[in-house]
């Protein structure tokens, strides 16, 4: 390492871990989880790295030590070097990696963008380099959807184990790609969560099997358009090998497979909570069945699974998401029983559609998971009449539509988040008779807002909870949903659920299921 070696093959050329990767310059953007895995990835490869982001953290600041001494040429840290495209040992960068919380638009990677300089995620990295000599290459199952992400990748985890095989959940859930590529043991399948942003920046991806489990507005400021994000959505079925699989009740996911660019002989599969047409997974009474991987779809279809092994009452959207799973794996070839042993075996997590505490005929629900309005429509539907807890970080969307299908069931509405202001116009337009209360300005009757962040969040949250308390009757459901991001006040979703969990339980002492 060190040095100025210039031997590296092609970009092009690239396509192992095994190529020649040594003194290739390039430039990293970002040092979180993606950032990290693929800077250390790269040194390792024996590429010249260096590494940008504009956050001095002291976490950040233990990362870049970490990367410095196993190699990195540069580490970078704060606004000014994070603003322009860095050199890489006095030269041009030949390649950019971009973390996914990083805009396209921002100014390093529109530099990079205007000198020629290819911009790849993490995602395109790891698919380049899983092949090595000596180690197993996993097969990978790929997914992607506004909604329900996480559920399916971990369904699709659970039924590949229950099969016998070694298989992890990795991507947006998570656990970086490079991470699992690296991991000495090898794998025999990943399955792969892809956010929108990741896709964006991933170019030659060909899994053997690829969902979009649906679509709906969302993370509109960072891809600039409704449209646009579509389009990285859609990237995910490009290249396909065996099964493009679309959900059947979504026109559009199954327009995004009719025009994707897969391979030879790849097959649309769809997915229905209905009955199934042949060449689709659904429901007949009460049973997950399939009519895609079998011999004789024209006239049968193979039980998979029923609807009781999801667990109690399950959401439609639940069904759905085990049908994609489904999909996925049987693709693979995975056997009908491992898909009900893994359904079975599989635990949801905790902060989506999560029961945290019932006294009084009231009860109390985190679905901080519900970080856009498609989730929050999922679990508002699912209570006839609801206190509900919402607001934060709105990431473009917009919030009409939602408002106006549930304003029937809405007993009263308590506002977090430092600007709510698209939601309340929403619901002043749309439920003119809900009451509204806004959280952490009761008190004084105006703005007590002054700054944001994780302890902010948390006092707002205990007064939010106290004022759903105060409008809550029996047989209402208070479901803190927000349908935006958390980051405004808190730290992630995971923080904003748990600080609705203490927030509750502080209010009710033990009485919490
Ligand atoms: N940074 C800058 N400038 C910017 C943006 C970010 O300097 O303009 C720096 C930050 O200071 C920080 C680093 O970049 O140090 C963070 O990079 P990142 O935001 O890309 O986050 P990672 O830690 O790399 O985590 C990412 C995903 N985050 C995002 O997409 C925002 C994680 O998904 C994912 O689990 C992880 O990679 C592993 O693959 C999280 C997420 O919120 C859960 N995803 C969104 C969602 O699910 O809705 C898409």
């Amino acid at each position: 390492m060190g040095g100025r070696a210039v031997s590296h093959a092609p970009l092009e050329e690239l396509t192992s871990w095994d190529a020649d990767w040594s003194g290739l310059r390039v430039v990293v953007a970002g040092l979180g989880l993606t950032g990290f895995s693929a800077a250390d990835t790269l040194i390792e490869l024996g590429a010249r790295v260096v590494v940008v982001d504009g956050t001095d953290s002291a976490e950040n600041r233990a990362r870049a030590d970490t990367l410095r001494i196993v190699g990195a040429a540069d580490v970078l840290l704060g606004p000014d070097g994070a603003e322009h495209l860095a050199t890489v040992d006095g030269g041009e960068p030949e390649l950019v990696i971009a973390s996914p919380g990083w805009n396209p638009r921002h100014p390093v990677l529109a530099a990079a963008d205007d000198a020629g300089i290819p911009v790849w995620g993490d995602v395109e990295l790891a698919w380049r380099v899983r092949g090595r000599a000596g180690r197993k290459s996993a097969e990978w199952l790929v997914i992607t959807g506004t909604n329900g992400k996480t559920t399916t990748v971990g369904m699709v985890e659970s039924m590949l184990r229950a099969a016998g095989l070694r298989a992890v959940a990795v991507g947006n859930v998570g656990t970086p790609i490079l991470d699992a590529i690296r991991d000495p043991e090898g794998y025999d399948v990943l399955a792969v969560e892809l956010s929108s942003f990741q896709l964006h920046f991933t170019h030659t991806l060909s899994p053997l099997a690829s969902v979009v489990l649906n679509v709906a507005e969302d993370h509109v400021d960072w891809h600039g358009s409704p449209e646009s994000y579509l389009a990285a959505k859609a990237k995910i079925y490009a290249r396909t090998r065996v099964a493009a699989i679309y959900n059947a009740e979504q026109r559009e996911t199954e327009r995004m497979v009719e025009e994707a660019d897969v391979v030879e002989g790849c097959r649309a599969i769809g997915f229905t909570t209905g009955v199934p047409a042949p060449s689709m997974l659904g429901v007949v009474e009460g049973l997950l069945v399939d009519r895609a991987f079998i011999e004789d779809r024209r006239t049968s279809a193979a039980e998979l699974a029923s609807l009781e092994d999801l667990g109690e009452a399950v959401p439609r959207h639940t069904a759905a998401n085990a049908l994609a799973a489904a999909a996925l794996v049987r693709a693979y070839g995975v056997e009908p029983r491992a898909v009900r042993d893994g359904l079975r075996a599989f635990d949801p997590g905790e902060h989506r559609i999560q029961a945290v505490a019932r006294r009084g005929d009231i009860l109390w629900i985190n679905d901080s998971k519900a970080t856009n309005p498609h989730a929050a429509a999922a679990s508002l539907g699912a209570f006839s009449s609801v206190v509900w807890i919402a607001g934060g970080l709105s990431k473009g969307v917009e919030y009409a539509e939602l408002v106006a299908a549930h304003a029937a069931r809405l007993r009263g509405v308590v506002l977090i988040g430092a600007d709510s202001s698209g939601l309340r116009e929403a619901l002043r337009r749309h439920a003119p008779d809900v009451p509204v209360i806004e959280a952490g300005v009761r008190e004084t009757g105006r703005e007590t807002t002054p700054e944001s962040g994780p302890t902010r969040g948390r006092a707002v949250m205990v007064d939010a909870v106290a004022a759903a308390a105060g409008m809550a009757r029996a047989g209402d459901t208070v479901l803190m949903a927000p349908a935006a991001a958390s980051m405004d006040q808190f730290a992630s979703y995971a923080h904003r659920g748990n600080a609705f969990i203490e927030a509750v339980r502080g209010l009710m002492g033990d009485h919490t299921t």
